[in-house]
């Protein structure tokens, strides 16, 4: 037999004995918060753990072999989800330039869906209906087809400051567009065009009971389309904050009772709404104050110089009740046909002020109170809190010092601000828990800083106000973090994912493009650190920013409420065909199909159209059983649907491709999935025989 060496001999007893740490983890305490968390999300008990010397020895075995140290054990203990247990949050996450939405199960980090939003998608039927699309329509901008979208921020409709789970919201930097998802189907019912401006940033952000969305802008441009160049800079460029008024009965925004604000050509950045004491304001943070124009050809400076010369830029303060209020007195002025408040009413009417901020700040966020405006200096190492106690004093005082090139008053840095906290380099983006601590991502650091609040914020964390207490070093380059409900007026504290950047070295090489990574941190069970206990790749686009609501919050349809639900208007269609209805009818060369789809049978299974005819085919799934969905595609004439339980829908095209075309359900829905099908026979025009050529073409479609 061979000896083990005595440094394995430690090794392994030192495991042993962390490892019975670990299950402390298991006492009956945290089991007990562990089944009300789980008695909260829906699913079964578990029984309490007992390990038998046995498995005892089995799991050091298993850590051994795998080179698992104690931490890893508790990592996979606090986010191992076994089969049919539910997450308890969904972490809904921008996809980036994938264009859509992914929500994410923490703390399992499993990828639940892709919503599809800017970018048509085959699976969802998303865009794949037929020549007309509704949804392809709605993508075009004047006309051009954009079809994909820079997913930026989503936002959780709110009622009170608090996330209600019903409708959820998402920028599109790129194109200047949201997309409005209802949560009851986890489907995108709309997309809007900012008709001012072509590409956004901050968006999107809700006012506390989702009044309306706020889409805030980025780059300087000609407001509605316009052109000039960059000489004209100051004189022609702004910038821009939309309000959408959101219209929940009808789960869509509003645009006729839509307007904006005209801004200074600053570059508008991250924005927050107020809430609980800010109510009816938002802030926008801001760089390039410098109004740099690049240019380096021309003896400029560079973008990236220009824009952070000066030490100071604005904190833009939007008192959005006295704007709604100049908006519905009619004091906008139309540009390309949509309301704006000139830059001129918003000083007249006292509805923008600025505060100066260090230094190119990034994000700016409010604490669970709404008392105070964080903002994360970027290129400054601190985060400099302001208070909107102090905020409106000044406002009332006129404690001003300065206006800025355009008329827009400076209130005195000192009167605005209550205190800025040290946290190291590059913060960006914060967010808050339920026991008095914010965390900040430090970009160039790499690493989450929990700093604690102060003043006279409700929840008091032990260290003192505004203290930074620690550090987890993320790999690498964080962007946002997302804590549970952590923007909300009731944080959960819980868990946090890092929207790290780089993931180098994190994974396998998969090529020079590599995904990339959120991390889960443990802001709560491990007392007091905080460490990484989840590596996820994410190899779909740069997710952005991501929302995390707790999943009891969200009331998701497990099937349509009824058969024959049309899910664009949300409601029963009466054009939905019933069982009998089938059938294919003619009137002209306008051919109307009625089928209904349920296991396994598309009915009916033959449709005779001519080459030429324009055909509108209407589909109800019969379905009633949750999961049992089809799909159903015609293979060259680019339609593929799904068919969820209840569904109803319809499309249409020109059937100007001669042939027998087969269509099938494209989900594997049953024993005879694969012969659920029928076939779609286009006769050629003057009864010929299919052309050789077309024949191929059907060949090649199959
Ligand atoms: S931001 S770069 Cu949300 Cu940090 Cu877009
Ligand atoms: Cu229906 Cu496969």
């Amino acid at each position: 037999m061979r000896m083990a060496s005595p440094t394995r001999y430690r090794t392994m007893w030192t495991l042993l004995l962390a490892a019975g740490a670990a299950l402390a983890c298991f006492s009956p305490d945290a089991i007990a918060q562990q089944e009300g968390r789980r008695r909260r999300s829906g699913t079964q008990e578990a029984k309490p753990v007992e390990i038998t010397p046995e498995q005892l020895a089995q799991l050091t075995k298993i850590a051994n072999d795998r080179k698992l140290n104690v931490d890893d054990l508790l990592a996979a203990a606090k986010t191992f989800m076994p089969s049919g247990r539910h997450d308890e949050y969904v972490l809904f996450s921008s996809g980036g330039q994938s264009g859509q939405v992914f929500a994410i199960g923490i703390p399992s980090m499993r990828l639940l869906r892709s919503i599809a939003v800017f970018t048509p998608e085959s699976w969802q039927g998303y865009g794949f209906a037929g020549d007309k699309d509704p949804i392809r329509e709605s993508l075009k901008i004047n006309g051009k087809p954009v079809e994909w979208g820079d997913t930026h921020h989503p936002a959780l409709s709110e009622t009170k400051g608090d996330y209600d789970g019903e409708f959820l919201f998402i920028g599109d930097k790129a194109n200047a567009r949201l997309g409005v998802i209802d949560l009851r189907d986890w489907d995108c019912k709309q997309v809007v065009k900012n008709p001012l401006t072509i590409s956004d940033h901050g968006a999107a952000f809700v006012t506390p009971n989702t009044d309306y969305v706020i889409e805030g802008g980025q780059y300087g441009t000609v407001l509605g389309y316009g052109y000039a160049l960059p000489e004209d800079y100051k004189k022609s460029y702004r910038g821009m904050v939309t309000m959408w008024k959101f219209d929940r009965a009808k789960g869509r925004i509003d645009e006729s009772q839509s307007f904006a604000l005209e801004l200074p050509p600053y570059w508008q950045d991250l924005a927050d709404a107020g809430k609980l004491a800010s109510d009816g304001w938002f802030f926008i943070n801001s760089f390039n104050t410098e109004m740099a124009t690049g240019g380096v050809e021309k003896g400029s400076p560079p973008f990236e110089a220009g824009a952070s010369k000066r030490d100071m830029d604005y904190l833009h303060i939007i008192d959005w009740k006295k704007a709604e209020a100049a908006f519905k007195a009619g004091k906008a002025e139309k540009v390309n046909g949509f309301p704006l408040l000139k830059l001129a009413t918003l000083v007249e009417e006292g509805i923008l002020h600025f505060a100066p901020e260090p230094k190119s700040p990034h994000g700016v966020d409010v604490t669970p109170d709404g008392k105070y405006m964080v903002v994360a200096g970027k290129l400054d190492p601190h985060v400099t809190v302001y208070s909107i106690e102090r905020i409106k004093k000044a406002i009332a005082e006129k404690k001003f010092s300065s206006k800025d090139e355009y008329g827009v008053p400076v209130l005195d840095f000192d009167a605005v601000r209550e205190a800025q906290v040290e946290l190291g380099l590059g913060p960006l983006h914060t967010q808050f828990d339920d026991k008095g601590y914010a965390y900040t991502s430090l970009f160039l650091d790499s690493a989450v800083a929990r700093w604690s609040l102060g003043g006279e914020t409700a929840k008091k964390a032990p260290e003192g106000d505004w203290k930074l207490v620690q550090k987890t070093p993320v790999q690498y380059n964080i962007g946002h973090l997302c804590a549970a409900e952590g923007d909300t007026v009731s944080p959960d504290g819980n868990f946090l994912v890092s929207m790290s950047k780089w993931s180098v070295d994190r994974f396998l090489t998969t090529g020079p493009l590599l995904p990339q990574n959120f991390q889960l941190l443990d802001i709560v069970q491990s007392g007091t650190t905080m460490p990484v206990i989840y590596d996820s790749p994410i190899g779909v686009g740069e997710p952005h920013y991501c929302q995390m609501i707790r999943a009891d919050k969200l009331k998701t349809w497990k099937v349509y409420p009824e058969v024959g639900w049309d899910p664009h208007k949300q409601m029963l269609s009466p054009d939905a065909p019933k069982k009998g209805d089938e059938g294919v009818t003619r009137e002209g060369n306008k051919v109307l199909v009625k089928m209904t789809a349920v296991r396994s049978h598309f009915k009916p299974e033959h449709v005779e159209v001519n080459e030429g005819d324009v055909i509108t085919w209407r589909i109800t799934a019969m379905e009633t059983a949750q999961d049992a969905t089809h799909g159903f595609c015609i293979g060259g004439y680019n339609v593929n649907l799904s068919l969820e339980p209840g569904e109803y829908t319809e499309f249409t095209f020109t059937a100007d491709r001669a042939g027998t075309y087969p269509y099938y359900c494209t989900e594997f829905c049953s024993a005879l999935h694969l012969e659920m099908m029928g076939y779609l026979h286009v006769k050629p025009k003057g009864n010929a025989a299919v052309p050789a050529k077309d024949a191929d073409h059907v060949a090649a479609s199959k």
